[in-house]
């Protein structure tokens, strides 16, 4: 084969390999050296050239998993729009039972306040409306949220706009320095604000005003928070049972030293409803304290299982109790299935509680009242 031949040969093959167009290379004659050279040099731009499509094909590959999750998320708004409520946070005559009124405070007019019905992983707004004549907040009592929803409250005053702060393991952070904003939330007379949370934790919850607001609590602020899990069985009956009092102001005039009233779900005994079950049912009671005193509550024909303290699940090993002590502030998740057909007392073991000047029943005392025994009696006797 002669050198023309070979050199047209190699251009040829060259240039398909490269793509290259033909008919410039067929009119000269090329030197061996030369088309070497020629090759190692695509060679290596061929090389650079690989190198370069798998860092984009990287890239390309990190923003579809960006992408992604990106749509993972907007579905789950979607699925799971933010809820919202409002609590309006005023005066009103209250019935606590057998028409007995007793003009307090509250939310949106009862006692307790609406329940928050909300569920881990979807977002929740809360307004605060207050039209009290003085100033209140609102705390979110044993649920973690964030410092700016749930932090003590700061008159204008004394709270800088933000102060420097560090946060450490939080999601997406590697920790360091970040500011950290120290809002108002103290929400005076006339004025309303915004709390907004993706509650996580499943369990049972309040809400009432701050602790430098926490005499606003004893006269009927405060309501249930119950945090739904995302997925799971729910009991048959499921009933929210806040203990709470209530100062007599009128009572109080007379005798600075008089009792307050003791109420479940804002009524006293014997104007609290039964809990009416099913034989075979599993009932839940969800228990909250807002007393300033321990209620140890005692329930008969039943062991109740503990099945969560304070918002979060007990494992094993298993926790039956017939009476469960309540501290201020605890909450307390029993179920039973209900297996002894009958009326049943669920009251407080101290007297105390369930009398009023000697008179047998008062404040916190009530019955499970099985469908089987209809028509029969409704509270304790
Ligand atoms: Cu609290």
């Amino acid at each position: 084969m002669n050198k023309l031949v070979l050199a047209t040969a190699l251009a040829l093959a060259g240039s398909i390999f490269t793509g290259a167009a033909l008919t410039p290379v067929l009119c000269a004659p090329i030197e061996m050296d030369d088309v070497a050279n020629e090759q190692a040099k695509e060679k290596l731009e061929l090389e650079d050239m690989r190198h370069e499509l798998k860092d984009i094909k990287g890239e390309v590959n990190g923003a579809m998993q960006g992408l992604g999750q990106l749509q993972h998320m907007l579905n789950d708004r979607i699925a799971n729009p933010a809820k919202e409520y409002h609590l309006f946070a005023r005066e009103a005559a209250v019935d606590i039972g057998g028409g007995v009124k007793i003009k307090t405070i509250t939310y949106n007019g009862n006692i307790p306040g609406p329940q928050l019905d909300l569920r881990e992983g979807q977002p929740v707004r809360i307004v605060l409306h207050n039209q009290l004549k003085v100033p209140t907040s609102l705390h979110f009592h044993g649920l973690i949220v964030p410092h700016n929803v749930d932090g003590l409250p700061r008159s204008k005053s004394s709270a800088p706009p933000s102060v420097p702060g560090t946060f450490r393991g939080g999601p997406g952070t590697a920790g360091g320095a970040v500011t950290v904003s120290l809002p108002e939330r103290m929400v005076k007379p006339g004025e309303s604000y915004g709390f907004q949370f993706v509650p996580q934790g499943q369990g049972t919850y309040f809400y009432h005003p701050q602790i430098v607001h926490m005499e606003e609590r004893t006269r009927g602020l405060y309501g249930a928070i119950i945090v739904h899990p995302r997925t799971g069985k729910q009991a048959d009956v499921d009933q929210v049972l806040m203990i709470g009092e209530l100062k007599n102001e009128s009572e109080a005039a007379k005798d600075p030293n008089a009792r307050p009233i003791y109420i479940v779900n804002g009524k006293t005994a014997p104007y609290i409803p039964p809990i009416e079950v099913r034989a075979g049912e599993r009932v839940r009671l969800r228990l909250i304290n807002v007393c300033e005193e321990t209620v140890p509550l005692h329930l008969s024909g039943h062991k109740m299982e503990v099945v969560s303290n304070n918002g979060s699940d007990l494992l094993e090993p298993r926790v039956f109790r017939d009476t469960i002590a309540l501290n201020p502030g605890e909450r307390m998740d029993v179920e039973f299935t209900a297996g002894n057909v009958g009326v049943w007392s669920l009251a407080s073991e101290k007297v105390s509680q369930t009398t009023s000047n000697g008179k047998f029943p008062a404040g916190i005392a009530l019955v499970v009242r099985y469908q089987e025994m209809k028509g029969q009696q409704a509270t304790p006797q």
